[in-house]
C-alpha cells in the first residue's frame, strides 16, 4: 500500500525552495536576519529546515504503525551514542545537493555549519554506538521499532590533557540548543521509588501484594527522528528526562519552604543529569540504579499505555512486541512488567510469568566477570522493595525447577541462584535476564561460545535452546557512505549504488583488486583521506602529522584488557632500536602512531597509561634522532565525530586485546570496511574478520583463548618474560629509568610494577609475537601496491559486518518479526 504525502507538509525539494525555507527559519525560528546571524543561528535554522524534509515521513510512519499493529521491536538501552545528526539527516533525505547549492548561493559554507553541531555523546563506547547503528538499520530495513533510553543532560565527559594527564570537563551538548529533539511534556510518566510493600485480600478473597512508594519523579519523553536510508520511513528514538512533580514533592518533603521545594526538584532532576562514564566496572551506585529503573519504567508504561491501542489484549503481547535488553542495564524491566501485570492489572503470577518470559531477550556484551552487574539486596530493597520481592519469587520458582532437574546437586543450585550470597547478598542481573529472557545472545561467535561454555555454562546446560549468537555490525550509512565520500564514489562507480543497503555486494569489488588502475585510484583516495585528517588534527589539536607516513591507529576506550600498553611497548621498542644505533633511521618506515582513548575517571591505571602515552609521544616527537619519521598523535576527546575522519584515513587497525576478553569490537569492522589492514589477536569479531578477509590480508599474532587459559591456570609469571627477552627488557627499562619522564623514576613506577608482577592481561606474554607481527607489517607496507591490493580485499570481503545483517539475524533468530513495507518512498 502506498499513500501519498500530505502536500502541505512536504517541503519543496528545489534549491530555491530550500533557500526560502532556510531564510524563514532564520527569520521566524531564530529571530535574526542574515546580516546578524551567528554560525550557531545558521546551523539551527539549517537543522530545522532539514528536519522538515523528514517530518511528513515521520508522521506517516507513526500513522501507518498505528494502523498496521505489526510485531515491533523495542530496543532498551541506557546508552545511544548517536554522533552528529545533520549529515545523517541530509543523507537519509537525499538533499545534500540542494542544501550545498542553496547555502553557497547565500555565501555560506555547509562545512562551517556542520562544525557547529555538538554531537550527542550519550554513550561510553561500543555498546552505545552499537545501539545507534542498530536503530539506523531497523529504520533502513523498515522494521517497526522504537528505541528507549535516557536523555542525559551531560553525556560522556569531554577529555582534555593537562601536562599529558587526562582531565575531565562536563559535556554541555544542550547548551546552544538541540534542534533534533521534540519534547512531549504532555505525555509525561510518573515513576515511583522507595517506600514499602503490603499484602491485602482483594474483593475476590485472594491475597495480593502492593507497593506503597515513598517518592516519585516524572519522566518527560523527548522524541528523535531515526530516518531510514531513502526508504520513506522515519522511526522514533524516545529518550526520557527526569523532572520533579512539584506539588507532590512539596508534600513529601513536607514543607512550604521554597528552598526545600527547589531542592526537591534538583534531587529529581539528578536522575537524568549525567551519563556514568564507567564502561566495564559497575560501581553499584544508587543513582545508577535509579536511572535504570527510571527509563525502563517510563518505557514500559509508555508502550503499554500510549503505543498500544486502548483495548489491546495483553495476553497477546508476545505477538506485538519484543523488548531487547542491551546488556543488563535495563534488566529491571523484567520485575517491572511482572508488577504491572500482577499488582496493577490483577493477573495471576503464572499468566504474567508466561507472557514476561516471551517478551524479553537479553544481549550480553562482556566476558569480564567484574563487568557483570550485581545490585545489593540492601540497596534494591530500599529503592524498589516490591521488585525485590518479585525477584525473590522468580528465583524461588526457578531454583525449585533446577533442584528437580538436578536432585543431588545443591552446589549447582547455589551457583545458579539469581541471588548471590557473597561477598554480600546481591541480585545477579545477568542471571535474572537469562532466566526470564526468551533468548540470550553474545555479540561475536567466539564470545557466544565462551558465554555458553564458561560465563553462563550452568544456564546453557539447563536452557540449551536459549543461547544464540548475533555478530555485531556497523551502519554503512554513517561509517562508509557519509564518512568516506571519496571511497563511496569509487565503489558506486564500480558496482552501482545498491551496496549502501546491501553491503554484501561489496564482494563485487574483489576482481578489481587485480586492476592496477582501480588500485591507483583507491590509494589516491586513501591519501586524500589522510590529508583530510592531517588538516583536522592541525586545526583541532595543533598536532602535526604527515600524509606520507603509514597511519597506525588504536582508538577505543582505555582499558587494560584492550592493551594500549602493548602498542606503546612497540613504539618504545622502535625508539630504542633507532636511538641505540641498532636500526638506521632511514630504514624505518615513516609511521604515525595514533591513539584515541578516554579512561573512566576513577580508573587509576588507565589514567596512568594515558599519561605515559603522552610522555612517550613528547619524547619521540621532539627527538631529532628520529627525524620525524616516527610520531605519536594522541588527540584528546576521541568521539564519533573524530572517528568519522580518522577511520577512513587509517592504514593499520590495532585490535590487540587479550584473546577471550573483547566480546566483539566494532571499531575493527569500521576500519576493515574503510580499507585498513588489521593487526589483531584471535579475539571477538577479529576471528570472523580474519576468516573473511583471509590470512594473507590480516596480521594475526598472540595467544589463543585456550592457550591463555592454560597459562593462567599454570600460574602466569610476567617477570620470566622480562628476564628472558632483552628487547622487552629494554623497553620496560626505558619507562622504569625515566626516559620519558625527565629522569623521574617514580611517576610511571605503578605501570611498570603492575606489568612485571601482575599483568592480568598477559601483555608481556604476547609481546614478542606482537613485535614479530609488526615486523611483518613493515615488510608488507614496503610493497605499496601489494598493500593496496590487500586493502581493497578488506573492503570487498567485509560486507558481512553491516548492522543490517546483524538486524536480520536478530529478526530470524530472536525477534521473529518482519520488516513492514514502508507506507511510501
Ligand atoms: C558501568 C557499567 C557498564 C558496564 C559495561 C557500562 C557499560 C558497559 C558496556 C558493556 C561496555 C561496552 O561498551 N562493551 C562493548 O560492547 C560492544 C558492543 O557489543 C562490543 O563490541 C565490545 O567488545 C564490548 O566491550
Amino acid at each position: 500500500m502506498s499513500e501519498s504525502l500530505d502536500p502541505i507538509t512536504v517541503p519543496d525539494r528545489t534549491v530555491e525552495g530550500f533557500v526560502q525555507e532556510f531564510l524563514r527559519e532564520l527569520h521566524f525560528g531564530q529571530g535574526v536576519d542574515m546580516s546578524r546571524a551567528s554560525t550557531n543561528d545558521k546551523y539551527l535554522a539549517l537543522a530545522r529546515t532539514v528536519r522538515h524534509h523528514l517530518m511528513s515521513r515521520w508522521m506517516q510512519t507513526l500513522r501507518h504503525q498505528g494502523q498496521v499493529q505489526a510485531k515491533s521491536v523495542a530496543y532498551l538501552s541506557a546508552e545511544f551514542l548517536l554522533g552528529r545528526q545533520l549529515d545523517n539527516a541530509l543523507l537519509a533525505a537525499d538533499i545534500d545537493g540542494i542544501v550545498t547549492e542553496g547555502l553557497t548561493s547565500l555565501g555560506i559554507d555547509l562545512d562551517d555549519l556542520r562544525q557547529a553541531e555538538q554531537e550527542p555523546g550519550l554513550g561510553n563506547g561500543g555498546l552505545g554506538r552499537l545501539a545507534a547503528c542498530f536503530i539506523d538499520s531497523l529504520a533502513t530495513l523498515s522494521v517497526p521499532s522504537i528505541g528507549y533510553g535516557i536523555r542525559y543532560e551531560y553525556g560522556i565527559f569531554r577529555q582534555t590533557f593537562v601536562d599529558g594527564w587526562q582531565v575531565e570537563q562536563p559535556d554541555t551538548w544542550l547548551e546552544l540548543g538541540s534542534p533534533w529533539e521534540f519534547p512531549h511534556p504532555e505525555a509525561a510518566v510518573k515513576v515511583n521509588f522507595g517506600g514499602s510493600t503490603e499484602t491485602y485480600i482483594d474483593d475476590d478473597g485472594n491475597a495480593r501484594s502492593r507497593w506503597l512508594p515513598g517518592w516519585s519523579v516524572i519522566g518527560v519523553p523527548y522524541n528523535y527522528m531515526v530516518p531510514g536510508y531513502r526508504n520513506g520511513r522515519v522511526n522514533t528514538l524516545r529518550l526520557w528526562s527526569a523532572r520533579a512533580e512539584k506539588s507532590f514533592d512539596l508534600q513529601i518533603f513536607n514543607s512550604g519552604d521554597y528552598a526545600d521545594a527547589v531542592r526537591a526538584q534538583t534531587f529529581a532532576e539528578n536522575i537524568s543529569k549525567v551519563l556514568y562514564p564507567e564502561d566495564s566496572t559497575p560501581q553499584g551506585k544508587e543513582l545508577r540504579l535509579q536511572q535504570q529503573y527510571f527509563f525502563v519504567a517510563c518505557s514500559l508504561a509508555d508502550f503499554l499505555d500510549n503505543v498500544l491501542p486502548g483495548d489491546f489484549d495483553l495476553t497477546k503481547l508476545p505477538d506485538r512486541i519484543v523488548f531487547q535488553l542491551n546488556d543488563t542495564h535495563p534488566v529491571i524491566a523484567i520485575p517491572e512488567l511482572m508488577r504491572l501485570l500482577v499488582d496493577d492489572r490483577g493477573w495471576s503470577w503464572e499468566d504474567a510469568w508466561a507472557v514476561t518470559q516471551q517478551v524479553f531477550a537479553y544481549t550480553c556484551h562482556t566476558l569480564l566477570p567484574e563487568a557483570l552487574e550485581v545490585w545489593s539486596v540492601d540497596l534494591l530493597g530500599r529503592l524498589l522493595p516490591r521488585h525485590l520481592e518479585i525477584i525473590y519469587r522468580i528465583n524461588d520458582e526457578f531454583l525449585a525447577q533446577v533442584r528437580k532437574a538436578y536432585p543431588d546437586d545443591e552446589l549447582r543450585v547455589r551457583r545458579m541462584s539469581i541471588i548471590a550470597e557473597f561477598p554480600e547478598r546481591a541480585v545477579r542481573m545477568a542471571f535474572l535476564a537469562t532466566v526470564a529472557g526468551a533468548k540470550v545472545n553474545g555479540v561475536a561467535e567466539l564470545h557466544s561460545q565462551l558465554l555458553r561454555d564458561k560465563v553462563l555454562n550452568d544456564f546453557s546446560a539447563y536452557f540449551p535452546d536459549k543461547f544464540t549468537n548475533v555478530t555485531n555490525g556497523v551502519t554503512p550509512r554513517r561509517f562508509v557512505r557519509m564518512s568516506n565520500p571519496a571511497l563511496s564514489g569509487l565503489i558506486t562507480e564500480a558496482i552501482g549504488e545498491g551496496w549502501v543497503t546491501d553491503l554484501g555486494r561489496l564482494r563485487e569489488l574483489e576482481p578489481l583488486a587485480d586492476d592496477a588502475e582501480f588500485r591507483r585510484r583507491f590509494a589516491e583516495i586513501k591519501r586524500g583521506n589522510k590529508t583530510r585528517l592531517v588538516d583536522l588534527l592541525a586545526a583541532r589539536d595543533g598536532i602535526e602529522i604527515s600524509p606520507d607516513a603509514m597511519l597506525d591507529v588504536m582508538v577505543k576506550r582505555l582499558h587494560e584488557y584492550k592493551r594500549q600498553m602493548l602498542k606503546l611497548l612497540h613504539v618504545i621498542t622502535l625508539y630504542d632500536r633507532v636511538t641505540s644505533g641498532e636500526l638506521p633511521i632511514d630504514q624505518v618506515t615513516p609511521r604515525t602512531f595514533a591513539f584515541g582513548a578516554k579512561a573512566a575517571p576513577g580508573y587509576k591505571m588507565a589514567k596512568q597509561i594515558i599519561g605515559l602515552i603522552n610522555a612517550v609521544g613528547r619524547t619521540i616527537n621532539t627527538d631529532p634522532a628520529l627525524e620525524r619519521r616516527l610520531r605519536v598523535a594522541f588527540p584528546a576527546n576521541y568521539n564519533v565525530t573524530l572517528a568519522e575522519t580518522l577511520v577512513p584515513a587509517a592504514d593499520l587497525s590495532e585490535q590487540i586485546s587479550l584473546a577471550g576478553k573483547e566480546a566483539s569490537g566494532t571499531g575493527n569492522m569500521k576500519f576493515a570496511l574503510n580499507g585498513a589492514l588489521t593487526i589483531g589477536t584471535d579475539d571477538g569479531a577479529n576471528v570472523e574478520i580474519r576468516q573473511l578477509v583471509g590470512d594473507d590480508h590480516f596480521f594475526l599474532f598472540g595467544l589463543t583463548e585456550p592457550e591463555v587459559a592454560d597459562i593462567v591456570d599454570a600460574g602466569y609469571r610476567p617477570s620470566t618474560y622480562y628476564a628472558a627477552n632483552p628487547t622487552l627488557r629494554r623497553a620496560l627499562d626505558h619507562i622504569a629509568h625515566g626516559t620519558f619522564s625527565g629522569g623521574d623514576q617514580r611517576v610511571f613506577e605503578p605501570v611498570v610494577s603492575n606489568l612485571l608482577h601482575e599483568d592480568r592481561f598477559l601483555v608481556l606474554a604476547d609481546f614478542q609475537s606482537y613485535i614479530d607481527a609488526q615486523d611483518r607489517v613493515e615488510k608488507a607496507y614496503a610493497d605499496q601496491d601489494g598493500w593496496t591490493r590487500s586493502a581493497v580485499l578488506n573492503v570487498a570481503r567485509s560486507g558481512f559486518f553491516s548492522s543490517d545483517r546483524s538486524i536480520k539475524d536478530y529478526l530470524d533468530r530472536i525477534w521473529h518479526a518482519e520488516p513492514v513495507a514502508p507506507p511510501f518512498v
